[in-house]
This record gives structure tokens, sequence and C-alpha cells, in this order.
């Protein structure tokens, strides 16, 4: 699709859409802008980012939108919209932000991450190793930054890492990473989805338009992925932590081994990866895969595993404090995630948890959590679903808190030495939060605030 001289309309103002706005003006678009903020604020918002001649359509004007050539939406705005499902009942395309970068047309080589969990830090971690290869490496996507922020600066020569969620691959036709991952895929979302299948079938677009000399890294270890096993183009390259694989990378005693075309070789130890958990030394199994797929040297790979500290928000260690150990796991945003977190704990737990409501079910979770629960800390609109399950699996030591402040008190009175505070929700933090980075900051800037 040529990109100039059309008639578009954007969707949401956030990161994507004002980064689509800018891009699409220097390519002489005639522009629409579509959010449920107050037009004030809207108006405010363009304003703050130097941005003028654009139409603000809102729910009444929405037959305004007739005439566009096609609609970028931004992944928070869902499917169901009554907007998107007025441009689609028109058969006007509507297509993410992903998508219009590879309409645009996009240079260098493309890694795409998904997955349900892990793939922040497999893209951090990927970007670190191309880094330290000596690699122009650009990190973009579900991670915070837009692909249109950084399309146009990646040169052929250079690698883009792209962290994409289920929202942002959803609306994509044309996109083709050379080298996909796709880290594990659970319950999540659903509520945006409608079913699982869906949700799967979002994940499924990562590799649904490459060919055969392109890779996809998958787990072996996760019963959906196992079932593409022969139905896909792309080269597989497997990895497992529970099995030794014929072929592909796994877990021997504490190494971490490559074996394909019959020649074995280790790529690192398990002493060398710092970050904690079974679930940490799966994404470094995965990122691995992506490695041996750009023949990236084991050395360098070794050595930037070594050097990885995680990512901000993951299971991240912050202060001891009267001896208990204070962890923020914001992007601890479903049940998978937090049980993941649970796991990596040694020490008895104090979990504060609850959020916005994305429809899961917590038996799993409250389940896994009676072995190692000191307490159970819970807020927002999941607390009493929560709450009950928790009960029903024999959890007695369950707070209901308003806010965080009174959460992190909570946590400190309650907790004892030696034991572990975990922020994990378990949900999204849209309900008393923009995002989970702001829900983590400030969990951390209260425990700082924390008195012996
Ligand atoms: N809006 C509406 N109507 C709606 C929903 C939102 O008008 O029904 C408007 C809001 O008023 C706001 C704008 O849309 O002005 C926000 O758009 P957005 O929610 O798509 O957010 P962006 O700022 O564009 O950020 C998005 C991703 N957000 C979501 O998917 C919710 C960011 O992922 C991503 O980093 C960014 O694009 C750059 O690619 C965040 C996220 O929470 C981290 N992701 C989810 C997750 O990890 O669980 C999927």
């Amino acid at each position: 699709m040529l990109i100039k001289g059309k008639k578009i309309l954007v969707m949401g103002i956030g990161i994507t859409g004002i980064s689509a706005i800018k891009m699409l003006m220097e390519h002489n678009n005639e522009l629409m802008v579509y959010d449920e903020k107050s037009k004030e604020e809207i108006i405010e918002l363009l304003h703050q980012n130097e941005i003028d001649q654009v139409a603000v359509v809102d729910d009444e004007s929405k037959y305004l939108i007739q005439e566009v050539d096609f609609v970028v939406k931004s992944p928070g705005i869902p499917p169901d919209h009554h907007i998107i499902e007025f441009a689609e009942d028109k058969d006007i395309p509507v297509i993410s932000d992903i998508e219009l970068a590879f309409n645009v047309g996009i240079q260098g080589t493309v890694i795409g991450i998904t997955g349900t969990n892990g793939k922040t830090t497999s893209t951090m971690l990927a970007g670190e190793i191309l880094k330290k290869a000596g690699i122009q490496t650009h990190l973009a996507g579900n991670m915070g930054t837009g692909i249109l922020q950084v399309v146009e600066k990646v040169k052929q020569e250079d690698y883009i890492v792209l962290e994409l969620s289920s929202f942002q691959l959803e609306h994509t036709y044309l996109f083709r990473p050379q080298v996909a991952l796709i880290t594990n895929i659970t319950e999540d979302h659903l509520d945006w989805h409608g079913s699982f299948e869906n949700y799967m079938a979002s994940k499924f677009k990562i590799f649904s338009n490459q060919s055969a000399d392109n890779h996809l890294i998958l787990n072996w270890d996760d019963k959906h992925l196992r079932g593409l096993k022969d139905k896909v183009r792309p080269e597989i390259i497997w990895f497992s932590t529970q099995e030794e694989l014929e072929e592909g990378i796994y877990l021997k005693d504490d190494s971490i081994i490559y074996r394909m075309d019959g020649a074995e070789e280790t790529i690192l130890e398990l002493a060398d990866i710092k970050i904690p958990g079974l679930h940490n030394i799966e994404n470094v199994c995965g990122v691995v895969g992506i490695m041996k797929a750009l023949k990236i040297d084991n050395g360098i790979i070794r050595e930037s595993v070594r050097c990885f500290k995680g990512v901000e928000h993951r299971i991240e260690f912050i202060q001891e404090k009267n001896g208990i150990s204070y962890y923020n796991d914001s992007k601890g945003t479903n049940v998978q995630s937090t049980l993941k977190a649970i796991q990596a704990m040694v020490s008895p737990v104090v979990l504060i948890a609850g959020g916005y409501d994305k429809g899961a079910d917590y038996g799993d979770l409250t389940e896994a959590l009676v072995l190692k629960c000191r307490a159970l800390i819970l807020m927002g609109e999941t607390a009493e679903k929560i709450r009950k399950s928790a009960e029903e699996n024999g959890i007695s030591e369950i707070y209901k808190v308003k806010n965080m402040e009174e959460a992190v008190r909570t946590a400190a009175t309650t907790g004892m030495a030696g034991d572990a505070v975990l922020l994990s929700p378990a949900c999204a933090s849209w309900d008393m939060y923009r995002n989970f980075e702001e829900r983590g900051k400030h969990f951390k800037r209260i425990v700082m605030e924390l008195t012996e």
C-alpha cells in the first residue's frame, strides 16, 4: 500500500497514535484522529506534540470516516470498538502500527518476539547480545517505544528487535520478521480476544508470512506450540528445559546445549544466568535460539547473559527493610506470569495482587500460593474474585486494601524477617493506573520510603 496523499483515521493518541500521526504527516496524508478523551484534552495533547491540521472525530461525527482509505488502530483500542466495527462494516482496512511500518518499508533485519510471558526480558536480552556483537540494534514494540518512533532510523545493516503483543499482531497482514520467537502461550486477554483460540491466532500471525529461509524459535515444552511441528513454513528451532532434544536447545544437568545436524555445543552454564527462576532459563533458551539463527558467536552470547541483570518491573529486587525483601513484579499482569514470580521466590511470600479484570480464573494462582503464602493482600477490581478463590483453597491470611500505600503498610507489618514481599498483581493495572510501569514505580517509591 502506498502511504502518500491518503485520507487516514488514527485511533488513540498515546505512544502509537502520536508516532503514527507524525510519520503520516511527513508523507502528506490527510489525517483524522479519534480518542475517547475530551476534545479539549485531544487538542491540548496534539498541541503539546506540535501537531496541527488534524481533524478530530468523535462518536457523533463518526460517519465522516466513511471517506478514509484506512484506519491505524492503537493496540489499546478493543477490536469490538464501535468505530472499528463501523469501519469494518464499510470495508475500510484497519491496521496496527507494526503493519503500517511494514507498508512504509522497514530496512534491516527484523526479529519479532511474542508469547504470553517473557517477551520483555527476551527482547532486552536479545538487544544486549546483538549490541555486544557490534551490531547497530533498535528495540521497539510493546516494551514502550513504538515501532514508528524508530522505523526511519533503521538502516539496512541494522537489526530491529520487536516485542509484539497479541493486540499489535492482530491487525497485521504483510508483517514478516526474518526471525521470530514465541516464548509460550497461556490464557491472557480473554476479555479482549473473546476466546483462547482467537488469542492464539493473533500470536500465530508472527510467522504467517515467514518463508522457508526464515526462522521460528518455539518452546517445545508448551503443548500449543508443540502442535505447530510440521505445520509451518519457516525453519523451526525448538528449545526445552524439560527434555533432551534431538535437535535444538535444551537443558542438560547445569548446561544449556545446542544440538544441530549431529553436532553438539555447550552455549552456557546455568551459573551464567543471573536472573531468577526456571522461566528465565526458558527465556534465555529462546534467545539462544534467535542467536543461533543469526549465527552470533557463542562467547558473545555467554558474556552478555552473564552481564544481564533483568528488566525493570520483572521480579525486580528493590531493597531489604527489617529483614524483609521487597520485589516489584508489576509486569506480572496475568496468572501465569505471577505464578512464575512466586516460583522464583525461595522464602515465604506476602503477595500483593489484584487489578483490572480481564476475565481470568484465579484458581491456579491461589492453589500454588497455599504452600508459600505468608499473607495475601488484595486491591483493585479483582480483589473480591481473588479473595473467594483464595479462601476456597484454604488461604486465611487475606487483607483487602484500598490503595498501594495501604498494601505496602499491611505487607510490612504482616511480613516477618526472611520473607519476601512481592507485588505481582496477576492483573493489568488499568483500573487504578495508566500502565504497569506507573504501578511499579509507585510501589517502589512507597517501599523506598518505608522506615526501619
Ligand atoms: N483509547 C481510546 N479508547 C479505548 C482505549 C484507548 O480512545 O477504548 C485511547 C486512550 O484514551 C489513549 C490511547 O488510546 O489516549 C492509548 O492507546 P494505547 O492504549 O494503545 O496505548 P499506547 O500509548 O499507544 O501504547 C501502546 C501499548 N499499549 C497497549 O497495548 C495497551 C504499549 O504497551 C506499547 O508499549 C506502545 O503502544 C508502543 O508500542 C503497554 C501495554 O500495557 C506496555 N501492553 C499490554 C501488556 O503488556 O499487557 C498489551
